[in-house]
């Protein structure tokens, strides 16, 4: 068992930051080595996030709704301090009651992030995704696993708004 560790810690260290983090969620979760063993090495990354994920997709999503702007468009996002905890599934609902156009921006949250789907009207789009616009009266649902802790910045980049106060912090806790 103890050069099975040993060949593990070295497959763990040749891999990304991302797969990585995913490999300390299953660790946490006492995940057995074979599961791991099982992966298509050539993978991509959200492949192999994929494949890890049966678990998780079964785990029912923490639902968290967000509203981008206000019917009295005031220019902020309600709320504006978001918490997650790695490893676990969310359902991030986004929306827009105001009438205008605002952006959901939070890149390095994104990159953080396994992004199951994200779901707006009849589209499901999978894969990463950084920012999202949403029209007036827009709604969209982002499904997703935090992976890495940290905290992250959130804004609305449509000039005006950031400088307005449309910003927020994203914090991923392990
Ligand atoms: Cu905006």
């Amino acid at each position: 068992m103890k050069i099975y560790n040993h060949f593990y810690e070295i497959v763990i260290k040749s891999f990304t930051y991302l797969t990585h983090a995913w490999m300390q969620i299953l660790r946490r979760k006492h995940v057995i080595l074979t599961l791991f063993f099982s992966l298509n090495f050539i993978a991509a990354t959200p492949a192999i996030a994929a494949n890890l994920s049966d678990d998780l997709l079964k785990q029912p999503a923490t639902e968290i709704t967000v509203s981008l702007g206000n019917a009295a468009n005031e220019l902020k996002f309600e709320p504006n301090h978001l918490e997650f905890e790695a490893g676990k599934r969310y359902q991030l609902r986004l929306t827009n009651p105001s009438q205008l156009k605002h952006y959901f921006t939070a890149k390095d949250f994104a990159d953080s992030i396994w992004t199951q789907k994200v779901q707006a009207g009849k589209v499901e789009i999978k894969g990463a995704i950084h920012e999202l616009e949403l029209k007036p009266g827009a709604e969209a649902e982002w499904v997703f696993v935090p992976l890495k802790s940290g905290t992250y910045g959130l804004r609305c980049p449509i000039l005006g708004h950031t400088e307005a106060g449309m910003t927020g912090e994203i914090v991923i806790k392990n």
